[in-house]
């Protein structure tokens, strides 16, 4: 090891390799050793957002020493029959969740899937409802109503027409962020909008899993011109949970927060037992019974 340690940030990994940001430019690191046998139900022990010391060994060159510890994590159970954790994007406070109003129409019980992961990791989600051009008027916000009742904070912009872009720039304004949600629904293009220097390149295919094939983007982690960060995710079809607990599932359904524990049966599977406080409370009309559904599918019915 040649000099002192060098601060820096995680800013893209391919394989095997990771690129840090240091004061001056930025460092192409491999792992030192030890790093790599820490954590053994890891993909990795870095990611994009994390902190890290290095040193150098050459110019442009170096080896990640040591990896400072995390304020949040988002993470994944990677693809494969070995359970690995992945993590996506560390040290972000704030997941803005896209889907699309339109091309491709947003799947709900996935966004509430992203929500329970963004939430889980202690990551304050926004939802994003992006291409509001292509739909007309007051669709997308009735059909998104009940989140914004549930106190998420909602977005309706068009990366094609402005609407909303200011606002979602005022929302990554001085914040680290991470942008997910799935394939072709305009993260890049958000980005580019509130950002055009940023020139992302748009229009690819997100993560594609055939059998056998596999390909990954990168995530890359993104410094902001008016001040914050954003990592740009590719598109993640699923946001497979890692280790998420029943109480963590019900920390992302406000919406049926009030009706927990209500049951007259402590065992109560919330279908169609009787003195069921959360299916009494879908028939009077006061919770969504596609939202118990979601609920129910990942779990978070379980005491
Ligand atoms: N009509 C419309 N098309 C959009 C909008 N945002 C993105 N697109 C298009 O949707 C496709 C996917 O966009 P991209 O930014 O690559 O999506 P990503 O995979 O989520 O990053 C591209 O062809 C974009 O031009 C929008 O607000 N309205
Ligand atoms: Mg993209
Ligand atoms: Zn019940």
């Amino acid at each position: 090891m040649s000099g002192p340690l060098l601060q820096g940030i995680v800013v893209e990994n391919h394989g095997a390799l990771f690129d840090v940001l240091v004061e001056g430019g930025t460092v192409r690191c491999l792992l030192r050793g030890k790093l790599k046998k820490e954590k053994r139900r890891r993909v990795a022990p870095v990611a994009a957002g994390d902190r890290v010391k290095l040193s150098m060994l050459g110019a442009g060159r170096g080896v990640i020493e040591e990896v400072m510890p995390r304020e949040s994590d988002l993470s994944r159970r990677a693809a494969g029959s070995v359970p690995l954790q992945q993590t996506l994007v560390a040290n972000v406070e704030q997941a803005v969740i896209v889907f699309a109003a339109a091309e491709p129409r947003a799947d709900l019980f996935m966004l509430d899937r992203f929500l329970v992961a963004a939430t889980a990791a202690g990551v304050g989600p926004v939802i994003c409802i992006n291409k509001c051009d292509l739909v007309d008027g007051e669709p997308p916000r009735a059909r998104f109503a009940v989140y914004r009742q549930g106190g998420f904070r909602l977005l309706f912009t068009s990366a094609a027409t402005g609407e909303g872009v200011s606002e979602l720039r005022e929302t990554l304004k001085d914040r680290q962020s991470v942008l997910c949600g799935p394939s072709g629904v305009g993260k890049s293009s958000l980005l580019n909008a509130v950002a055009p220097g940023l020139s992302l390149r748009t229009g690819e295919m997100g993560e594609v899993t055939h059998k056998g094939r596999h390909t990954t983007s990168a995530i890359s982690y993104l410094q902001l011109p008016f001040g914050g960060w954003v990592a740009d995710t590719p598109g993640l079809r699923q946001l497979g949970f890692w280790e998420v607990k029943p109480t963590e599932i019900a920390a992302a359904f406000p919406d049926l927060a009030p009706y927990l524990g209500r049951c007259q049966y402590s065992n109560c599977s919330h279908r169609a037992d009787p003195g069921c406080a959360l299916t009494a409370a879908v028939a009077a009309g006061e919770v969504e019974a596609r939202r118990l559904k979601s609920f129910l599918q990942m779990g978070g019915g379980k005491q």
